[in-house]
């Protein structure tokens, strides 16, 4: 007990350092949890109240008081983590998933974070974006010793800011990060009726390198990657995301990749209520529905969810919403195949002509992929493919959420997309098909010279334009 005493009155003042056998002992029995479906919010049932969040396919990491400090432990590890059905890569994370569990605390709180390295390689642990005394900034070499593996380091600071942070290794931090290892650092605010919203959704924006047919990321890789994943999942795998009509809803994005990502939200407008540094005051937000995350930076949005619907949430760099394909697929836009494919079946049996007149068909075919391996445009919705991957996922706002109605807010957060079905147009308030000749004709600018019969392009120029486009009579009213 005097040892304990002793380790716990020295954690406070000394920098992070190897934990002692004694501090081991009293270090709290790490959680694991590897499935990667989203995981209830957890309520915390000691310590200050908060509204806890839901990590999107993620969980939150479970603590104890001790003493009055809050206690987690952290076990920096290899895992297995689903990307999406059909995919299964080799990570590394922690507690059994990447990214890791979310660390949910309250501002004001003091925390002691264990973190044992179960990795073949030394790590370090660093609070992305949190204010605490320099020794536990968590760099390897700069502000402390590596922890090698085997080792278990403590690290503990009093959390005087809310705000959405993260957690990452700063050691071999280019390899770690491309293998998985990081995770959501959530600090509420010590009112926790300030900020608050009836939906708190959070997630990491990830990125890996995997060869198809592969599980292990390309560590190497600095731009060119081919899984684009929230919280370590590819659309279809990515959770929706639920809110009933009139309800307010924050979403918490933080940014580990290596470029910027757009964030697009459909039918809603948004505001930056949170950055890197806090909360934004109400009156320097302004409306948006694309919010640019950069590297290494942090987003809350928020917004009251009043357009019912299945509202498209997506990064707007289209290679984004894809799964892993080959960069040197050419462009085949226009380019007649049909001589080329019985030649090329004789090499190849399975070759397919693709890529003629787009790539949409490319999600309606059913390609043979090796083991392994997520088509580059799946999903289906009720009218099809959705020809997404990806960095996509799908806000679900319903003025009552039927089947589950009898539920609390919070039990539906984690809804499955077919947990309720797809939304149902009111009658006339959805896009159809129509004769094209009821359609006005197509307005064209007057001073621009007459289409040419001939195009340049010669024997590899588009094949003739649909039927839709070739509607417009001589004479007839120009839209203005
Ligand atoms: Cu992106």
């Amino acid at each position: 007990m005097n040892t304990r005493r002793n380790f716990l009155a020295a954690a406070g003042l000394l920098a992070a350092g190897a934990a002692s056998r004694a501090a081991l002992a009293v270090a709290p029995e790490p959680h694991h949890r590897a499935a990667a479906d989203t995981a209830p919010p957890l309520h915390p049932g000691s310590g200050r109240p908060y509204n806890p969040v839901v990590t999107l396919n993620g969980w939150s990491l479970p603590f104890r008081m001790n003493n009055g400090v809050k206690e987690f432990h952290l076990v920096a590890e290899p895992v297995e983590r689903e990307i999406a059905p059909g995919m299964v890569a080799r990570l590394w994370g922690y507690n059994g998933s990447s990214p890791g569990p979310t660390i949910e605390a309250v501002e004001g709180d003091r925390v002691r974070l264990f973190v044992t390295n179960k990795l073949p390689e030394h790590t370090t642990v660093h609070w992305h974006g949190i204010l605490l005394p320099n020794g536990m900034d968590g760099v390897g070499g700069l502000t402390q010793p590596q922890i090698k593996p085997g080792q278990t380091y403590v690290y503990e600071f009093v959390l005087n800011k809310s705000g959405t942070f993260m957690y990452h290794p700063h050691a071999d931090e280019m390899v770690q990060m491309a293998m998985g290892a990081m995770g959501l650092f959530i600090v509420h605010p010590k009112n926790p009726r300030q900020m608050a919203v009836q939906r708190d959704y959070a997630f990491l924006i990830n990125a890996y390198d995997i060869d198809p047919g592969a599980s292990v990321p390309r560590v190497n890789t600095m731009l060119d990657f081919n899984l684009w994943t929230w919280n370590s999942r590819a659309f279809p795998g990515i959770a929706p995301l639920v809110a009933q009509t009139g309800e307010r809803v924050r979403i918490r994005i933080g940014n580990l990749t290596m470029t910027n990502h757009p964030i697009h939200l459909h039918g809603h407008v948004f505001e930056v209520a949170g950055t890197d540094g806090g909360w934004v005051p109400k009156t320097a937000r302004w409306p948006e529905v694309t919010v640019d995350v950069a590297v290494g930076q942090m987003r809350a949005i928020e917004f009251v969810a009043d357009n019912p619907g299945d509202w498209a949430f997506h990064c707007h760099k289209a290679h984004h919403t894809m799964n892993a394909m080959g960069h040197s697929v050419p462009t085949m836009i226009g380019v007649q195949q049909d001589d080329l494919t019985p030649a090329l079946q004789k090499l190849l049996p399975d070759y397919m002509a693709m890529g003629s007149s787009g790539m949409a068909e490319m999600a309606e075919m059913d390609m043979p992929l090796p083991d392994n391996t997520l088509p580059m445009m799946t999903g289906r919705g009720p009218y099809g493919a959705i020809e997404m991957g990806g960095m996509f996922s799908v806000l679900k706002v319903r003025d009552r959420l039927p089947e589950l109605a009898a539920q609390t807010p919070d039990q539906l957060a984690w809804a499955t997309l077919d947990a309720f079905g797809w939304y149902a147009m009111p009658a006339g308030t959805q896009a159809r098909a129509v004769d094209a000749a009821l359609a006005p004709a197509a307005a064209r600018d007057p001073h621009a010279p007459a289409p040419t019969s001939a195009p340049s392009g010669g024997a590899s120029a588009p094949a003739a334009a649909p039927q839709t486009l070739q509607v417009q009579k001589p004479g007839a009213h120009h839209g203005h």
